[in-house]
């Protein structure tokens, strides 16, 4: 496969963007080798600069659920590009998203969009630090909550990939207020809580973590930590920038039926363009300005190319609920096939998977959380990541990363895949 094209244009791209990237996770730095460069999409493949086509496992980090390019939700961004793109005043699709939202999603009274999971995830805390009069939070090992300065403690994505275990800039004063606890660990959480009595406003997690690979919760562990946070009246925050509307409408609330107090949500719900947004009930948000004094803006919050581009991914999401038995159809497919594949090789790992998010660990032993997810061979991946890449499959270029399945991917590209692991030697 010839990647002279992506090469040339990661040399000239080095010169002006820091690392030749504007994410660090795209650079390949710890798969090594020379990221692609993606020309565009459609469906299930990618096409990059130089011809090649990719079957997509990443899937824009999630919202891509129906596949790249999905013709409703591009007519819909034209048509309302013609009448501008931009205001910085309402409008009443925000008002319309909302409510879609809130037939969706259980527990949820009030919304505010913002541009990013992280400006979500970054808002959720002051808001439920500005509620409890509180300053700790806690946050789980390797969970990942986007790049605001309190959020980089112990986190996963990109500072697991490139290694990196405290972050230059970040001041002590305020990674103290950040406590962390292993994932799926309820004796440890609980202890973490009574030695911080009446100190912790909130409680932040992936339901099902997605940035150190997949790793799904054990049975009682998000129940626990819902009883945790009623008996030290602490918030819990669910972060659903992956699971919301991916696992389910409601997302993982209405999978694994726990309300949180608040629930964040990123790229899902502008379809792929740059959307956040945090939201709970009344009593809560209602701190938030202006019918509060917890402050928080943003002049592309609630953008009208993003808000109709989410509301056309959203509705067929709510009106066609057979697609999330279909993703985990396709995923479970996916994720059986390469497992038989590689126990036929001899070759130890383990798949994580629930519904169309998975990952593939290489080792012998159970990956269940930050530490287990830490263990595993990772040049071993480095090497199935290209070896897929050369046989046009496209995985997260990182073994911290979940893959993403679109009900674009069929059974055609499922079994591609499987025989491009055949290959794997
Ligand atoms: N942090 C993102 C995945 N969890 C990666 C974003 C990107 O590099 O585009």
């Amino acid at each position: 496969m010839d990647h002279s094209k992506s090469k040339n244009l990661f040399e000239r791209a080095q010169h002006h963007l820091p690392g030749g990237v504007n994410s660090p996770v795209r650079a390949f730095k710890s798969v090594g080798g020379t990221p692609i460069f993606i020309k565009k999409a459609k469906g299930a493949y990618l096409y990059d600069e130089d011809g090649n086509r990719y079957i997509d496992y990443i899937n824009s980090w999630g919202p891509m659920i129906l596949g790249h390019a999905y013709e409703p939700v591009v007519q819909a961004i034209c048509e309302r590009a013609a009448d501008s793109t931009s205001f910085g005043a309402p409008t009443e699709l925000e008002t319309d998203m909302a409510e879609l939202i809130k037939s969706m999603v259980p527990n949820v009274d009030l919304i505010r969009m913002v541009s990013s999971g992280t400006e979500a995830c970054m808002s959720a805390i002051r808001l439920a630090r500005g509620y409890t009069g509180k300053n700790k939070f806690i946050k789980f090992e390797g969970c990942y909550h986007g790049h605001a300065d309190s959020l980089l403690v112990k986190a996963g994505s990109g500072l697991a990939t490139l290694n990196i275990q405290s972050v230059p800039g970040v001041s002590a004063a305020v990674a103290e207020d950040t406590l962390t606890s292993p994932f799926n660990d309820l004796q440890a959480l609980q202890t973490l809580i009574v030695a911080h009595p009446n100190e912790i406003a909130a409680m932040i997690i992936e339901p099902v973590a997605g940035n150190m690979g997949c790793i799904l919760p054990k049975p009682g562990f998000l129940e626990g930590l819902r009883t945790l946070c009623d008996q030290h009246k602490i918030v819990l925050i669910f972060d659903e920038v992956m699971t919301g509307f991916r696992l389910a409408g409601g997302g993982a609330q209405q999978y694994f039926n726990i309300k949180s107090d608040l629930v964040t949500y990123g790229k899902i719900i502008g379809g792929g363009l740059p959307v956040g947004a945090f939201s709970g009930r009344k009593e809560i948000m209602q701190h938030i300005a202006p019918l509060g004094n917890v402050y928080q803006a943003g002049t592309l919050s609630g953008n009208p190319i993003a808000m109709i581009a989410g509301y056309t991914l959203l509705k067929e999401l709510k009106e066609n609920s057979g697609i999330f038995s279909k993703l985990e159809q396709t995923t479970k497919k996916l994720a059986e096939g390469i497992s038989a594949v590689l126990s036929s090789k001899g070759i130890d790992h383990t798949v994580n998977r629930l519904g169309s998010m998975m990952s593939l660990h290489f080792g012998k032993h159970e990956v269940v959380d930050f530490e287990t997810a830490r263990q595993c061979d990772m040049p071993l991946f480095n090497l199935f990541f290209h070896q897929l890449l050369h046989q046009g499959v496209y995985l997260p270029p990182s073994a911290y990363e979940s893959w993403f399945v679109s009900t674009a991917i069929t059974d055609e590209e499922v079994e591609a895949t499987i025989n491009a692991v055949r290959n794997f030697n």
